[in-house]
């Protein structure tokens, strides 16, 4: 399997990603919805791989996932989905009808700027704070040295040094409680999350909603937003959910 040090390979569309990112994940849903072949170039994030300047050349954010396209890279897993959408229209992923592609974007937009930082609150600690913590003062140096985007620099000072609080985590927690009660009001009209097709609204969700588990020890359990449990075993049934390899986030 070529790596980020090998030359790209020569076909139409290549995917670097990580099997547990959820950014790399939405992108692996839609093209395995949209029945693209791909090949994919695996990124070591923890061998900080995103950040050498092979990588760096195709992704100047540092993250993954970035899709390439006839050698061209296109970066942003909603931006991502989005352009597979305009060059492979077939099996479109967008609805037909404006008022749900705009739903369509407004769950994209919810996804991206509100259910990812939420997410990295309640359980950065758990899932990266076990290697993080462990860095020397000048392995963290490093690390922030060789992230591009100040925001995330942030973030790894916070989980290697100063652990989100309680409070934070709470905050948190009342976030994704707010978003699963916003998802049972949408679903009210369904069957899909943007309304009556399955879009990449479902699809830019769905690597949050395998998490929605992590929210039962703050009282918050699926079964209680009935609507929400039956969208999510709708999505789960789509062959290309299986292909994409969403399963569960590890914590180390
Ligand atoms: N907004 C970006 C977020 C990408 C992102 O944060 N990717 C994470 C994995 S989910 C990453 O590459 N992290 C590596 C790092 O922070 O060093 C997108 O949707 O593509």
């Amino acid at each position: 399997m070529p790596t980020v040090f090998d030359p790209m390979p020569d076909t139409e569309l290549v995917l670097y990603h990580a099997w547990m990112s959820s950014a790399s994940r939405r992108v692996r849903f839609c093209l395995e919805e949209k029945g693209l072949p791909y090949v994919g170039i695996f990124v070591r994030l923890l061998k900080n791989e995103q950040n050498t300047p092979q990588y760096l050349a195709l992704n100047p954010n540092g993250v993954v996932p970035t899709l390439l396209h006839r050698g061209r890279p296109i970066i942003e897993s909603t931006v991502i989905n989005e352009y597979l959408e305009d060059v492979y229209p077939d099996t479109p992923l967008r609805p037909a009808d404006a008022s749900e592609r705009a739903a369509m974007r407004v769950w994209t937009y919810m996804a991206d700027m509100v259910v990812i930082k939420a997410f990295q609150e309640l359980n950065w600690n758990r899932m990266m704070g076990p290697t993080a913590s462990k860095w020397s003062d000048e392995e963290l140096a490093q690390k922030i040295a060789t992230t591009p985007m100040p925001e995330r620099r942030e973030q790894w000072r916070r989980v290697a040094r100063q652990p989100y609080t309680q409070d934070e985590i709470e905050r948190a927690a009342d976030v994704l409680g707010h978003v699963l009660e916003r998802m049972e009001a949408s679903l009210e009209r369904g069957p899909w999350l943007a309304g009556s097709v399955f879009s990449l609204a479902d699809i830019n969700m769905s690597p949050y909603a395998v998490r929605f588990g992590e929210l039962e020890e703050h009282g918050m359990f699926l079964r209680d937003y009935p609507r929400t449990q039956a969208w999510w075993a709708r999505v789960q049934a789509r062959p290309a959910f299986a292909r994409a390899k969403i399963e569960p986030v590890k914590f180390a």
